[in-house]
């Protein structure tokens, strides 16, 4: 019984770079695995490095390649959607298991529509926030059999077992939503979350198709926890994995450093937990088994995590810092207290600089991570935000354009003053849109002025604090000084390789022309134009699991 689990792609559609493994498929691949099933990832995010893809170096890119995004989801011959083929050709799997977010909806639709028309006797189960948040919508999507609520390592292995002993009692899994014989959507008693988060299996970072889309420090995301207990009214955590929080004991995160560390070449570790230390206990133990397990002096590993300014102080910042700390993100959210109280976030101006004389203190670079555009927001309260951000003194900040997504109070809001629509496109609903608007007081263009506004202020921060801040650091760690050189080195060396721009008139791939009306000017002129970032290009499927494929485009 083979299932592959898919990761759709998002970024890469619009012709920029996002790569990292994928933990949640990771784990789901782990439990399979020791359960004795055979199981594969495809990561359809990640990328080969000679693919015309571009860093997303500043706040606006994904606007700018929006329209390349829109042309890669209407052009079924999109190189993606071939590697997709492809790979389900080859892999030739018994299901088919996607992970969404709710960006992803549309690419999972293609997915799930390419793995049909290859084998449509197979199951397409989806599972991941998406799915977990909007289980009717899902189901009602056509190639979807099935749809998987909440912690999936369960539900994978009960369903991947059940469809191959033959027996067809889905209603026996927990946390699966499905049809009965008459079509009828059949929802299962919710699945509860696994009481000891230690006993779930390491993630399979091994069941990847494409390791040769990898560096080691790319296997070196993990999660410390599950769950977060804070109400934010923006934050679909819960919706994930309720508000139960659940911790790994120190011994158990070690454990898995150590493997992929030794394994995998890991040296610097991503922890991806909502907040990473909500218990300053816990954290404090977690922080003096690090530095056990891997001493400064003799194998120097170093990490980053996010997580709340209300929960630092200066004694844990230097023990964070003595285990390898080498960057903290903090999500402030607003600076505007009206805005503050409708998010439930439960921090004030006060926390923000307290915790940025913390890291002050402790020489530790950090991230704040902003929203504009919220359903109350206005001109004024916009004006707030930036005014706080112009008084941080971290390396930089991120700003998104706020997104309700459904299953939020916030959302409620949003609907309730008639920004939303249903049902929802979600092609152009996401963090990278520039149609969104959820913002009341503001009419659409006002505030996309506004937006590009401050987007373009925070790029000019970014650029400035980037080059101070990271002299300063390393003068003050001189052992990272080689790590950063070699870092430096390879990200020349990588961008010396990049394909050159399409020469004018060179052949072009059949990309349908859109019908749709045409993108706000949200953002500033496009860095590269989003035809060239959505041209069909041949795919090279790396010989490690599948064989290579023929070159199906022109532009090489
Ligand atoms: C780390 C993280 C990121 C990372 C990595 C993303 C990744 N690898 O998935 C980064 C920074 C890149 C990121 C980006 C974004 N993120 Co994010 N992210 C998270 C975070 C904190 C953890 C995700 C994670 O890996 N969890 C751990 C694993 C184990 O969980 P999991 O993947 O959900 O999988 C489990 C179950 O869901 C289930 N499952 C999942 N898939 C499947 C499939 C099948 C078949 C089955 C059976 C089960 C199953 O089983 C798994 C194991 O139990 C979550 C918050 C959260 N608590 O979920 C937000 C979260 C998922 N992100 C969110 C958002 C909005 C985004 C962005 C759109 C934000 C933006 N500004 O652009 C982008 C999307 C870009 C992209 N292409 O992914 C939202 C999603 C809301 C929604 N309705 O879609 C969340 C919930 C946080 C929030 N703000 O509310 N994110
Ligand atoms: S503290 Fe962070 S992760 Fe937790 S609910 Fe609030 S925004 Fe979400």
């Amino acid at each position: 019984m083979k299932t592959l689990l898919v990761y759709p792609p998002f970024h890469r559609l619009h012709g920029l770079k996002n790569r990292f493994f994928p933990i949640g498929l990771g784990y789901l691949a782990g439990a399979l695995r020791d359960a004795g099933q055979e199981v594969a990832i495809y990561n359809g995010e990640n990328f080969d490095d000679d693919e015309p893809l571009s860093e997303s170096r500043n706040h606006t890119d994904t606007f700018t390649h929006f329209q390349a995004y829109q042309d890669a989801l209407d052009n079924p011959n999109h190189y993606v959607w071939e590697e997709v083929r492809q790979v389900i050709r080859q892999y030739q799997p018994d299901l088919v298991g996607i992970t969404t977010k709710s960006c992803m909806v549309p690419a999972a639709q293609i997915i799930s529509r390419i793995a049909k028309e290859v084998n449509s006797d197979r199951p397409v189960i989806w599972g991941g926030p998406h799915a977990s948040i909007c289980p009717d919508e899902t189901i009602n999507f056509d190639h979807v059999d099935f749809v998987a609520r909440h912690e999936g390592e369960q539900t994978i292995v009960e369903f991947a077992e059940m469809l191959e002993s033959g027996r067809r009692s889905w209603g026996d899994i927990d946390g699966l939503v499905w049809r009965d014989a008459s079509r009828k959507v059949v929802h299962n008693k919710l699945r509860a979350n696994l009481p000891d988060i230690n006993a779930i299996p390491f993630p399979d970072r091994t069941a990847d198709l494409f390791p040769s889309r990898y560096q080691p420090d790319h296997y070196g995301v993990m999660f410390t926890s599950r769950g977060c207990p804070w109400p934010c009214t923006f934050c679909d955590s819960r919706g994930v994995w309720t508000r139960q929080i659940r911790y790994r004991t120190p011994e158990n995160i070690a454990a898995e450093m150590r493997h992929i560390h030794d394994d995998l070449g890991v040296r610097d570790f991503y922890f991806w937990d909502d907040t990473f230390t909500p218990y300053r206990k816990h954290a404090v133990k977690v922080f003096d088994r690090m530095i056990a397990e891997f001493p400064e002096k003799g194998q120097p590993i170093t990490w980053q995590a996010t997580t709340r300014c209300d929960c630092v102080d200066d004694e844990l910042a230097e023990l964070m810092k003595r285990s390898g700390c080498r960057l903290l993100t903090y999500g402030v959210e607003t600076g505007s207290p009206a805005m503050m109280e409708i998010l439930r976030k439960g921090i004030t101006h006060d926390k923000v600089f307290y915790a940025q004389n913390v890291m002050r203190k402790a020489g530790m670079p950090w991230h704040a991570f902003f929203m504009i555009g919220f359903p109350d927001d206005r001109p004024e309260t916009i004006a707030e935000t930036m005014a706080l951000i112009r008084q941080l003194e971290c390396r930089a900040v991120g700003i998104s354009i706020f997104t309700p997504y459904p299953g939020l109070e916030i959302y409620e809001r949003a609907k309730q003053y008639g920004l939303i629509t249903e049902p929802i496109e979600w092609r152009y609903f996401s963090h990278q849109s520039p149609r969104n608007h959820f913002v009341r007081d503001i009419p659409r263009e006002e505030f996309h002025r506004i937006a590009a506004a401050c987007l373009k202020e925070a790029d000019a921060f970014n650029q400035r604090r980037h080059r101070i801040d990271r002299l300063r650091y390393l003068v003050a760690n001189p052992r990272l000084i080689p790590g950063q050189l070699g870092r430096m080195f390879k990200a020349r060396t990588q961008s010396a390789r990049k394909p050159a721009r399409r020469p004018a008139g060179a052949t072009t791939a059949v990309v349908r022309k859109p019908t749709r009306p045409p993108v706000p000017d949200f953002a500033h002129p496009p860095v590269q134009s989003p035809e060239a970032a959505s041209l069909t290009r041949g795919i090279r499927l790396t010989p490690a699991r599948a064989d290579r494929a023929p070159d199906q485009g022109s532009n090489k």
